[in-house]
C-alpha cells in the first residue's frame, strides 16, 4: 500500500493516488466528508475554514459504493482558487503580484526558497503549507473503513494548549470519545475554556499557541510490524509518519519520556493469563508496542505541535532579495490549529496500521484478507 499526495494550498484543489487498497471495501463517500469537516473544525483556526468546505470527489477505483483495488484517485477543491487564479494559474500569472521575500521564522520559507532556487517565497508555501493535510485525511479516513472491518478504532483528544493542560491522566476511551464534542477535542470542559482564554490572548497580542494530543488505537491485533529489521519497527513507522505532518516536533509512544525517569519494575506491563483472554496486561504503560511489534494493547502515542510558524505581530527576519533586516511577511493563518492535527494525526496513525496490516495478512480482496485474518486470529 503506497500514496501520494499533490496540489498547492491556493491551487485548483488538492489530489492524491492509493495504490494497493484491497477490493470489495465499502467505503462510505460521506464518512470521509465527516473527517475531513473534523480537521477543518477547531477554535483558534483562521478566516480560511470560512472559504472551504472540504468535499472529496472520488476519480477513481471505486465503483457502486466498493473499492475496486485498482488506484483510487480523488480531488480536493480548494474553494478558495477562484480568488487566487490571477495567481496561482499554471499557464500565467504575475509573478510581482503575491510575490513574498521576507521568510518566517519557523516555516519552510528560508531554506525552502534556498533549496529550490527561487526568489519567491511563495512557491515555498503553497506547498509546504497545512492545507495539505486534507488529503492525508481522506485517505486515512478510506483505511478507518477498512480497518472498521476488523475492529481497529482510532480517536484522539487534545490534552495540552500552550501552557494550559489536561493534568490528569485518561485511559478510558469512552471518556476519549467525548472530545468530538468539542471545539477544542478536549474532554474537560473547564480545561477547554482556559484553553480558549490562552487562544484569546495570544491572538490578541498577535502570536500563536501550539499544544499536545494523544492518539489511541484500539482492536489492533499482536504482530504488527516486527523486531527483525530497523525500517519495520511499528513504532518506527508510526513515529515517521506522524513526525512528517506539519508542525509537529515531538512523538512519544506510550509513557515514554516518562518512564525514562522510573526504574523498569516500575514500567514494564507485567503479563498474565487467562483461558478466556489470552496472554494480557493490567497495566499499558508500553502504549501498546513491544520490541516494534503490537502487543494487542491499545496503542498510545503522543504528539507535540510547535506553535504555527506565521503571526501577526511578527519576529524579526531578513528580505530574501535586499538583505534587509526586516519583519516577516504575514499571510492569513490560524492562532492554533492543535485539534485540526489531532485529527490529521489519527488518520496518518490509522494509514500506517492500515499498511502494517495488509502486510501481515496479504490479499487482493476483502474476503481473502478476512479469511488469513480468522487463520491468523
Ligand atoms: C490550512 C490552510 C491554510 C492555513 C493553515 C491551514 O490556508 P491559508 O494559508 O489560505 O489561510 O489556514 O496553514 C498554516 C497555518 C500553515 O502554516 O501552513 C488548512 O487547510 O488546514
Amino acid at each position: 500500500l503506497r500514496y501520494l499526495t499533490a496540489g498547492e494550498s491556493h491551487g485548483k484543489c488538492l489530489v492524491a493516488i492509493i495504490e494497493g487498497f484491497p477490493s470489495n471495501v465499502k467505503i462510505d463517500i460521506e464518512k470521509i466528508n465527516k473527517d475531513l469537516r473534523r480537521r477543518q473544525g477547531g477554535y483558534g483556526r483562521g478566516k480560511r475554514m470560512e472559504i472551504e468546505q472540504d468535499r472529496i470527489e472520488i476519480l477513481s477505483g471505486i465503483r457502486g459504493g466498493k473499492t475496486l483495488g485498482s488506484p483510487i484517485a480523488f480531488q480536493i477543491e480548494n474553494r478558495d482558487y477562484a480568488n487566487w487564479k490571477r495567481y496561482m494559474n499554471p499557464i500565467e500569472v504575475d509573478e510581482m503580484e503575491k510575490k513574498i521575500t521576507k521568510a518566517r521564522p519557523g516555516h519552510a520559507d528560508l531554506t525552502g526558497a534556498f533549496k529550490y532556487n527561487f526568489s519567491d517565497i511563495r512557491n515555498v508555501l503553497e506547498r509546504s503549507s497545512a492545507r495539505e493535510t486534507a488529503a492525508r485525511v481522506a485517505v486515512g479516513s478510506m483505511m478507518k473503513q477498512l480497518m472498521e472491518n476488523f475492529g481497529v478504532e482510532v480517536i484522539s483528544h487534545v490534552t495540552s494548549i500552550g501552557d494550559v493542560k489536561l493534568e490528569r491522566k485518561v485511559e478510558d476511551i469512552h471518556e476519549i470519545r467525548k472530545a468530538d464534542q468539542s471545539d477544542l477535542r478536549c474532554i474537560d470542559e473547564k480545561v477547554e475554556q482556559k484553553m480558549k482564554e490562552a487562544i484569546d490572548s495570544a491572538k490578541e497580542e498577535g502570536d500563536s499557541l501550539g499544544g499536545i494530543f494523544d492518539i489511541y488505537i484500539t482492536g489492533v491485533p499482536k504482530g504488527l510490524g516486527s523486531y527483525v529489521q530497523w525500517d519495520r519497527k511499528l513504532d518506527a513507522r508510526l513515529a515517521y509518519g506522524l513526525m512528517s505532518i506539519q508542525g509537529m516536533k515531538g512523538i512519544e509512544i506510550g509513557w515514554g519520556f516518562e518512564n525514562a525517569q522510573k526504574r523498569g519494575s516500575e514500567v514494564h506491563d507485567e503479563i498474565f493469563y487467562d483461558a478466556g483472554r489470552g496472554f494480557y496486561r493490567k497495566t499499558n504503560r508500553a502504549g501498546g508496542i513491544e520490541g516494534g511489534m503490537s502487543n494487542g494493547e491499545t496503542i498510545v502515542i503522543r504528539c507535540a505541535m510547535k506553535p504555527i510558524p506565521t503571526l501577526y505581530k511578527p519576529l524579526k527576519s531578513v528580505d530574501i532579495e535586499s538583505k534587509e533586516i526586516s519583519y516577516a511577511a504575514v499571510e492569513r493563518s490560524d492562532v492554533c490549529a492543535v485539534p485540526a492535527a489531532s485529527v490529521v494525526g489519527e488518520m496518518v496513525a490509522i494509514t500506517v496500521v492500515a499498511e502494517e496490516f495488509l502486510r501481515k495478512t496479504g490479499g487482493d480482496s476483502l474476503e481473502e484478507i478476512e479469511e488469513r485474518w480468522k487463520k491468523f486470529k
